[in-house]
Order: C-alpha cells, then sequence, then structure tokens
C-alpha cells in the first residue's frame, strides 16, 4: 500500500511535544516527556538532567514505569498487527527514511546541540554524530527497497520454496547516553526499514534528540504509533525488555546490564541483540607509520572524552619503540584543549556525571597503586570554565600488566593504558586477554603481519591503519563479554526480520506420505 505524505502529522505533534522548547537547547530547562501513538505523555515521576560541562539544569525527563510501556508496546503492537507502514512497500518507506535523512541534516546544529549538552561530548564531535545518523538513515533507507527472500525451484518440477524475510514485529530499542543520536540511529531506521513498528527507551540522562528526532519521523510522514518513545531510566528499560507484546529487543550498554536484559528477555524469549561494553587496543608495531598510528592512538582514546565502547583504552607497542612513541603521545595529549562541551575548540568535554568522574579517577588512583607511571594528566581537570562541571586532563599510563585493572575493566573516560609486547604472537596473546572483544586496531605496513594478526584477533571489528572508521556498510558488534547480535550493515537489517519457509508442492500428494497406509483420500 502507499503512505500518502501530507506533512500533516507535523503540526500535531510539534503542538504537544518538546521539540518548541526544544529550539532553545542550551539555554532553557526543557521539559520532556513520553511520545506515544503520535501524542506526547507525561508521568508524575520525572528525573532532573543537569547539563555535565556546567551544572545548570538542562531537562526535567518523564520517568516512565511498566505502564507507560505497556502503552506505547500496545500502540506499536496494534500498528504492526493492523496499521499501514508493516504493509508499505519498500520504496514507501526508503521516501520517508530519506526524507528524515535530509531532515536530520536541516536540524544537524539543534540536535548537536542537544547531545553536547546533555552528554558532556564536544559540540564538533556531536556534528560528526548527527552527520553519521543521516548517513545511517540513508544507508538504512536502500535496505528497505532492497529487502527480499529467496527462492528454491531445484529440488524437482513439483517443489517450490519460499524463503520470505518479513518484519520481526514490534521493535524495542534501549539505547545509551554517549551517542545519543548516533547510536539511535544504527537501531532505528533499520528497525523501520524492515516494516517493524518501534518502541524507543533512550537513557535519562541524554533524551532529548531522541524525541525530536522522532519529531522529524512524524514530519516525514512515518504514521503515528509506528514510532514510540518512552523516557525513564533503567525501570523502564526493564519494562520494555520483559514486555511479551515486545518481538525482538536492541540493546546498547553496559555489560552489566546486558545480563539483567538478558534474564528480562526470558518472558516471551524475544530476539536480542546485545552490543555492551569493550576494552579495544591499538596495537602498533615498528614498523607502522607512526606519524599515522600516533595520530590513531590519540583520537582511539580520546574521542569522545573516551566515552566511547570501542575506545582504543589500551595502546600495546611493540618494546623497540615504545619510549619515543610514548613521547609523541605525551605531547600530543597534553595539547589537546579540554572544555566546555559547547565551544567548538573543545577537544575532550565532561564526563557524563559526577558519578562517573569518581569511578574514573578512581581507575586512575587504582593503577597508580598497581603499579602504572602516569605519563601525563592523571587528576581531574580545573580552571577557567571547568569548576562546575565534570573534566579529567587526558591521562596515559604507562607499564600496564595484564594483572591490573587498568588492563582489564572498561574504564569508559580519557585513560590510555599501555602496555609493551615483543613480536605478533605477544601482542594478540595480550590484545585478547581481556574479558571484552568488541574492536581492536593494528598498525604495521607488513601486510604478512597484519593479516594474521587481523585473523586472531577476537573481536568483531579489527581496523588496519586506522581506527573508529568506516561505512554503515560494515557490521558491528561483539565477540565474547561485548555482546552478540550486529548493528548496520546487511546482518544489522536482518537483526530486525524473521524468515518464513513455505514450501509448495503442485500435482497430487497422494502417495507421497510415507504413511501411505493410513491414506484417507476419497475417489
Ligand atoms: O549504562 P546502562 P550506564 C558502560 C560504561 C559505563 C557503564 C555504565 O562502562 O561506565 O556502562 O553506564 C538502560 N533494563 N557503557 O549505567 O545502565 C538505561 O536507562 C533495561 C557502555 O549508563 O547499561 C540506558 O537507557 N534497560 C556503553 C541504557 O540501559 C536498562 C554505553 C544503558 O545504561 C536497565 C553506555 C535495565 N535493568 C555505557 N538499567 C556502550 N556499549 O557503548 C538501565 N537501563
Amino acid at each position: 500500500m502507499a503512505l500518502a505524505y501530507t506533512g500533516e502529522t507535523r503540526q500535531a505533534h510539534e503542538e504537544s511535544d518538546v521539540t518548541t522548547q526544544a529550539t532553545s537547547a542550551g539555554t532553557t530547562p526543557r521539559r520532556l516527556g513520553h511520545y506515544i501513538g503520535g501524542q506526547r505523555r507525561e508521568s508524575t515521576e520525572t528525573i532532573e538532567r543537569y547539563a555535565p560541562g556546567n551544572g545548570k539544569l538542562a531537562a526535567t525527563v518523564s520517568a516512565g514505569d511498566a505502564a507507560d510501556v505497556d502503552a506505547a508496546v500496545g500502540v506499536a503492537r496494534r500498528a504492526f498487527d493492523d496499521g499501514d507502514w508493516p504493509r508499505s512497500t519498500g520504496f514507501d518507506r526508503a521516501a520517508v527514511l530519506n526524507r528524515v535523512a535530509d531532515l536530520i541534516d536541516a536540524n544537524a546544529d539543534l540536535l548537536a546541540r542537544l547531545d553536547a549538552e546533555e552528554g558532556g561530548k564536544p559540540l564538533r564531535l556531536a556534528m560528526g554524530d548527527i552527520g553519521g545518523a543521516a548517513m545511517l538513515t540513508r544507508y538504512a533507507a536502500g535496505l528497505a527497497v532492497q529487502m527480499h527472500g529467496t527462492t528454491y525451484t531445484n529440488h524437482g518440477p513439483d517443489f517450490t520454496g519460499l524463503v520470505i524475510r518479513e518484519p520481526a514485529g514490534v521493535a524495542g530499542l534501549i539505547t545509551p547516553w554517549n551517542f545519543p543520536a548516533l547510536i539511535l540511529c544504527q537501531k532505528l531506521p533499520f528497525a523501520l526499514a524492515a516494516g517493524c513498528t518501534v518502541v524507543v527507551k533512550p537513557s535519562e540522562l541524554t533524551s532529548s534528540s531522541t524525541l525530536e528526532i522522532a519529531r522529524l519521523y512524524a514530519e516525514a510522514g512515518l504514521p503515528a504509533g509506528a514510532l514510540n518513545v518512552v523516557t525513564g531510566d533503567g525501570r523502564a528499560g526493564q519494562a520494555l525488555a520483559e514486555h511479551a507484546g515486545v518481538d525482538v529487543l536492541s540493546f546498547t550498554g553496559s555489560t552489566a546490564t546486558g545480563r539483567k536484559i538478558l534474564d528480562a528477555s526470558k518472558s516471551n524469549l524475544k530476539k536480542l541483540s546485545l552490543e555492551l561494553g569493550g576494552k579495544a587496543a591499538n596495537i602498533v608495531f615498528a614498523d607502522a607509520d607512526l606519524d599515522d598510528a600516533a595520530e590513531g592512538v590519540i583520537f582511539g582514546v580520546f574521542f569522545n572524552n573516551g566515552e566511547c565502547c570501542v575506545s582504543a583504552a589500551r595502546l600495546l607497542v611493540e618494546d623497540t619503540i615504545a619510549d619515543e612513541f610514548l613521547d609523541r603521545l605525551g605531547t600530543a595529549a597534553r595539547r589537546l584543549k579540554v572544555g566546555q562541551p559547547l565551544d567548538p575548540s573543545t577537544d575532550v568535554g565532561a564526563m557524563i556525571h559526577g558519578a562517573h568522574l569518581g569511578k574514573v579517577l578512581g581507575h586512575i588512583h587504582a593503577g597508580r597503586e598497581q603499579g602504572a607511571r602516569v605519563v601525563t594528566g592523571g587528576r581531574r581537570a580545573e580552571g577557567p570554565g571547568l569548576d562546575d562541571g565534570f573534566y579529567v586532563e587526558p591521562t596515559i599510563l604507562d607499564g600496564v600488566t595484564p594483572d591490573m585493572t587498568a588492563f582489564t575493566e572498561e574504564i569508559f573516560g580519557p585513560v590510555l593504558s599501555v602496555s609493551r609486547f615483543s613480536g605478533p604472537a605477544e601482542a594478540v596473546e595480550l590484545a585478547n586477554r581481556v574479558e571484552y572483544g568488541l574492536a581492536n586496531s593494528v598498525w604495521s605496513k607488513d601486510i604478512d603481519k597484519v593479516l594474521p594478526v587481523a585473523k586472531q584477533l577476537r573481536s568483531g571489528t579489527v581496523w588496519v591503519n586506522t581506527t573508529i572508521d568506516g561505512p554503515p556498510t560494515m557490521p558491528f558488534g561483539g565477540y565474547k563479554a561485548s555482546g552478540f547480535g550486529r548493528e548496520m550493515g546487511q546482518a544489522g537489517f536482518e537483526e530486525f526480520t524473521e524468515l518464513k519457509s513455505v514450501t509448495i508442492r503442485t500435482g497430487r500428494r497422494s502417495g507421497s506420505f510415507p504413511l501411505g497406509a493410513a491414506r484417507v483420500v476419497s475417489g
């Protein structure tokens, strides 16, 4: 069926939602409510979100409960079972998604400011996230058109086998705070492209850009009810994970919460995809282009304040070049500007909240106690403009050994842990000696060395002579405690689909079943 794009949804949604207030992002506290069936809904209990960069109130967020989740899932269920979206053509779905991508681009400044203010990330990087969000949405539009199954006609003249790819149903999406818009768009347009209807539970710390993007979907012509948002904390997430009306759940967040979601999903054995923590390594061999590698290592660990699941929080460097390489890194790290997230010249912004600041500083302290040497940084960053926020100096710890927590635990801050190796076998052994398996990078000009190392690394992503890189065609996900399932690429799209085998026989069936003696055919 064809979806009519009238633009009518915009006004109805605008009058009742966050968005008219959100345009004053950065100056006015916003009041955020749920978005269910195209209507705003509020909870009496609210969560106050203070900007981590300056301590000012940024948003008051409705704390959704099981009843809010139940209402949203009910709407999404009806939209899936009886609504237009799952029955629309791939071209119609692609048209909506392409319009959304254009609208994301057109609203990039606002979306980036919301994520920078609430998430503490540097505005410059937030702008990059929004460009990525638009690209992901365009890529998913192409997948909507391409969605197809397989036909088998090679089992004799009376056999036709149709393997039909169908939307999985109602999709629950639970997103974290470190890339609010980007991670949303690693999931949402893929689910919608497949024909699913959706309930999103964004992080309570960074809900604004999700609600703003929901508005853009309404403006682009997505039928009301196909996309719903319940704001709130882990209680709302837990209710969504448990809900038997949800067919497929995609989660990005901590490994601890991933385990809870695994338990909760048992209620109806829903399809599950978990993108969890990481402890990635940059592996630098002596024969690498050391200029490129140094830039990559600095970017890999300090990008997004180090609050990134693929942060290369460990450097494994070949012992023959380690001292010289570390000198370069120390110099580069000291040049980074720690500053207010909304300042366009900031390289490293604020930690997500005070408790997280304490956790990061605690890890640095433990590293020292366990025998690591602080090359640079190591303290809370202070100075003009920083005193009301949660800032950490870009930090490098040298002499980190596999028994130290700085080697094994996800710090999720601007902290690089450096260990040395001698030869490829030891590099692989060290890289794999953590519970996580999300990503690693290898730096060397010798393909005979790089390729075997890449194959032996137990991680869902390996970058070679680059890091945190690549288009949305590349599937992304973890090995080991980094989770399972994939986002992006064809594989990420297929997470939101089911396969149905339709076996068709033509001609007379009588006599072809093995219990022929019990034949009941008349005539
Ligand atoms: O994550 P949570 P937190 C890691 C990172 C960080 C740590 C804790 O190490 O320091 O996790 O961060 C929702 N059922 N990562 O506490 O709790 C929650 O409301 C269902 C890695 O913020 O996992 C939010 O929407 N949902 C990471 C989302 O889960 C629940 C990104 C993520 O929050 C829930 C973020 C429950 N019981 C943190 N409890 C990555 N992989 O990129 C909470 N939530």
